[in-house]
C-alpha cells in the first residue's frame, strides 16, 4: 500500500460511474466532446467514448474544435473525430472529456451542439467548476483515460484492443510517459490491464514519440536559440511570435510538448511556453517541477486554469506584455523557494 498517496478529492457530489453507466445506456444520440488545442488525453478519451458508445449501438458524434490532429490520426476509430457541423444538432447525451471549463470546448463545438437533456462532465482538472448534470471529476486520476479506463472496465462496457489502445495513449502522453507524480501504482495497473487487451505497447509509443514531423525539431532549433532565464535559472521560457511559426510553415500541433524540453534543466522550476495566435491572444503553457510553485494558481490569476504542475492560459494583449507580466508572476513564485 502507498500510504503518501492523499485520498481521493472526489467530492460527495461526485455521479457514480453506475449513474453515469445507466444513462448511457438509456439513451440513443450522443456527442463526445473535449478541449480546443487538443492533447492525447483528450482525443484519446473522446475516441475511446466514441467507440464504446458506438459498440452499445448507440448514435455517436465525436467533434473536436480542430478535429483530429495529423499526429493522432493513427489511433484506431479516429475518424470518429470531426469539425463541428456550421448547423446546430440535438442530441440526448452530451458527454464532455478532460475538458476544465465549459468554454475551452471551443465556440464552434459549443455552437453546433443544440438541445440536450443530460450533460455529463468527466474530467481530472481540479480547477473544473463541476459544469453540467452528471459529473464526475477525479483530481487524482493522472488523466481522464484512466477514469475512462475504470469507468468502462468496473461497468462492464465495451473494451476491446481499439478502445484500449486510444485509453493507452490518453495515460502515457498525460503522464509523461508515466513519468510524472500523479502516476500512481494505480495507473501501472490500469496500464498492465491495456496491454492484456492486446496492445502493442513498443510500436504504439513510436508512433506517440518517435514520429515527429522534422519541421516540429526545425522549431525547437530557433526557440531554443532564444531560449530566457529569469530567477537565477528557477524560471525558463522561450516564446513563438505568430510570424516566426508562419516562416517555418508550422502547424498549432507541431510546438505541443516542446515546453518539456525547458523543464528538463537542472535548477529549472518553472517552465514557460508563449504563442502568439492568429486571434490577437497570446496561449500560456506552464511547467512546474515542484508543488509550492502552483502555476495553476498563477495561471488563475489570467482567467486560465489546470494543474499544480501543468497549467495554461490565453491571454489579451501583445505577446510583450504577457511576457513581462507571466514572467514576473513565476519569479515571484519560485523566490521563495
Ligand atoms: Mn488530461
Amino acid at each position: 500500500m502507498n500510504t503518501t498517496v492523499e485520498p481521493p478529492q472526489v467530492s460527495l457530489t461526485n455521479s457514480t460511474f453506475a449513474e453515469i453507466a445507466a444513462v448511457l445506456r438509456a439513451h440513443e444520440s450522443f456527442v463526445v466532446l473535449s478541449h480546443v488545442r487538443p492533447d492525447g488525453d483528450a482525443l484519446g478519451s473522446q475516441i475511446a467514448m466514441g467507440l464504446a458508445l458506438q459498440q452499445l449501438g448507440k448514435k455517436v458524434k465525436v467533434w473536436n474544435e480542430e478535429g483530429l490532429l495529423e499526429k493522432f490520426s493513427f489511433l484506431p476509430g479516429g475518424e470518429l473525430v470531426t469539425l463541428p457541423p456550421n448547423e446546430p444538432e440535438d442530441f440526448d447525451v452530451v458527454v464532455a472529456l478532460d475538458t476544465a471549463t465549459r468554454q475551452r470546448l471551443g465556440d464552434n463545438v459549443l455552437a453546433a451542439v443544440g438541445e440536450a437533456k443530460v450533460w455529463i462532465n468527466i474530467d481530472h482538472h481540479p480547477s473544473n467548476p463541476r459544469y453540467g448534470d452528471l459529473v464526475h471529476i477525479d483530481s487524482i486520476a493522472p488523466a481522464t483515460g484512466q477514469i475512462l479506463f475504470e469507468f468502462l472496465q468496473s461497468q462492464d462496457l465495451p473494451l476491446d484492443e481499439a478502445i484500449a489502445e486510444n485509453l493507452f495513449a490518453a495515460i502515457s502522453t498525460d503522464t509523461g510517459s508515466f513519468q510524472y507524480p500523479n502516476t500512481t501504482d494505480r495507473t501501472f495497473e490500469i496500464a498492465a490491464d491495456i496491454l492484456r487487451c492486446g496492445i502493442k505497447v513498443g510500436e504504439l509509443s513510436q508512433r506517440l514519440y518517435e514520429s515527429y514531423p522534422r519541421r516540429r525539431i526545425e522549431l525547437l532549433r530557433v526557440l531554443l536559440d532564444h531560449m530566457r532565464f529569469d530567477a537565477d535559472g528557477k524560471v525558463a521560457s522561450f516564446s513563438l511570435p505568430l510570424a516566426m511559426a508562419n516562416e517555418l510553415g508550422v502547424i498549432p500541433e507541431d510546438n505541443e510538448g516542446l515546453i518539456d524540453h525547458l523543464r528538463a534543466i537542472q535548477g529549472v522550476i518553472i517552465a514557460i511556453f508563449f504563442e502568439e495566435l492568429e486571434d490577437g491572444k497570446v496561449r500560456v503553457s506552464m511547467r512546474s517541477k515542484d508543488e509550492r510553485a502552483d502555476v495553476c494558481e498563477i495561471c488563475k490569476s489570467f482567467k486560465g486554469g489546470g494543474h499544480k504542475l501543468a497549467a495554461g492560459a490565453r491571454m489579451t494583449g501583445s505577446l510583450d506584455d504577457a511576457v513581462r507580466r507571466v514572467i514576473a508572476a513565476a519569479v515571484e513564485a519560485v523566490n521563495p523557494l
